[in-house]
C-alpha cells in the first residue's frame, strides 16, 4: 500500500473514529501519525485538518470522508471554493498542492484531474475541477436552501451569468494583462490595462442601485467575483474609481463567512509570491 493510500485510509479511521475498519488495509502498514500533518513522498501535499475533527457517532451510519479539497490558499479561484464551503458550511479537508514542485503533474494527482488545475475535489471519488463548477456542486449537494445557487431556472440563469461573466471576462482580463508581467516579465500592455478597467466598468454597471452582483442576497456570483476583484485590487489595479464596486466590495466582505481567513488572508500570499516572482 502507498504512503498516499494509508493516509487516506487514516483519514477515514480518524473520521469514524472506530475501530470498524472493515474495508481497506490493515492499520499496522499505515505510516501516518495522527495530529501531525502529513507530507507524501510522492505527492507532497499538507494535510490540514488534523486540528479540526468533525463530531461522528462512534458507529458511524456510513464511511463518508469529508470533501479533499487540492487548493493553495494565494489562488483566486481555491479561495472562491473556500467562501463557498465556508458559506455553505461543509467541511473540507484542505490539502495543499506545490504548484511550484510540480505536485500537480503526478499521477497521482492526473488521475483525478488530468487537466491539472486547482483548485480540484475529491468527494468520496466524486472528483471536480473548475472553480465555478465546484461552487455550484457545492451549493446543491450541501446547501441547506438555495440562497447561494437558486434552483428557479431565471434566478438561477442570472447567477450563471455572472459567474460566466467573472470567467470569460474579468479574470480572464486580469490573467491577460498581468501574468504575462508576473510571470514572463512582460512590459504592462497599456491596452490589456484597458480591457481590466472596461470589465471593471461592466461591473459597477451591474451593481448600479444593487446589493449584489446576481439578484437580491449574496450568491456564488458574489464569491466568485469577490475573490478576482481583491486579486485585481492587490496588484495595485485602481479600483477605487468604480464607486459601486468599492460599497459592493466592503459589505461582501464583511458578509461572506469566513472572507478573512479564506480570502483577505490568501490574497496577501498571492501578493507576496508575485512580490517573490518579480525581484527574480
Ligand atoms: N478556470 C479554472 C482555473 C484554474 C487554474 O488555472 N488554476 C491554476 C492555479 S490558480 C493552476 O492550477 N495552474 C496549474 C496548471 O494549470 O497546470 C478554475 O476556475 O478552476
Amino acid at each position: 500500500m502507498t504512503k498516499w493510500k494509508a493516509a487516506k485510509l487514516t483519514d477515514k479511521i480518524m473520521d469514524t473514529q472506530s475501530s470498524q475498519l472493515s474495508r481497506g488495509a490493515p492499520l499496522e502498514n499505515n505510516t501516518y501519525t495522527p495530529g501531525f500533518c502529513f507530507t507524501s513522498p510522492q505527492f507532497s501535499v499538507t494535510n490540514h485538518r488534523c486540528f479540526h475533527r468533525r463530531k461522528v457517532s462512534p458507529v458511524a451510519p456510513e464511511m463518508k470522508m469529508p470533501i479533499d479539497f487540492y487548493q493553495l490558499p494565494g489562488s483566486a479561484p481555491c479561495r472562491a471554493v473556500a467562501l463557498t464551503a465556508a458559506a455553505v458550511g461543509v467541511e473540507m479537508n484542505f490539502k495543499e498542492v506545490a504548484l511550484m514542485k510540480g505536485d500537480h503533474l503526478k499521477p497521482e494527482f492526473l488521475k483525478m484531474n488530468p487537466q491539472h488545475t486547482i483548485p480540484t475535489i475529491d468527494d468520496n471519488g466524486f472528483y471536480l475541477w473548475e472553480s465555478r463548477a465546484i461552487m455550484g456542486y457545492l451549493a446543491d449537494q450541501y446547501g441547506k436552501n438555495d440562497t447561494l445557487y437558486p434552483k428557479d431556472p431565471k434566478k438561477r440563469a442570472i447567477v450563471n451569468q455572472k459567474l460566466y461573466f467573472d470567467a470569460c471576462t474579468l479574470y480572464k482580463a486580469f490573467a491577460d494583462c498581468y501574468y504575462p508581467i508576473f510571470f514572463a516579465k512582460e512590459a504592462k500592455n497599456p491596452a490589456k490595462v484597458s480591457s481590466v478597467d472596461a470589465a471593471l466598468t461592466f461591473l459597477d454597471k451591474f451593481l448600479e442601485g444593487q446589493d449584489y452582483v446576481a439578484g437580491k442576497s449574496m450568491t456564488l456570483a458574489d464569491l466568485s467575483i469577490v475573490a478576482t476583484v481583491s486579486t485585481i485590487e492587490i496588484v495595485g489595479h485602481d479600483i477605487k474609481a468604480h464607486k459601486n464596486i468599492a460599497r459592493w466590495y466592503a459589505k461582501i466582505k464583511s458578509e461572506a463567512p469566513k472572507y478573512e481567513e479564506y480570502n483577505g488572508a490568501g490574497v496577501k500570499v498571492f501578493k507576496a509570491l508575485i512580490d517573490e516572482m518579480m525581484k527574480k
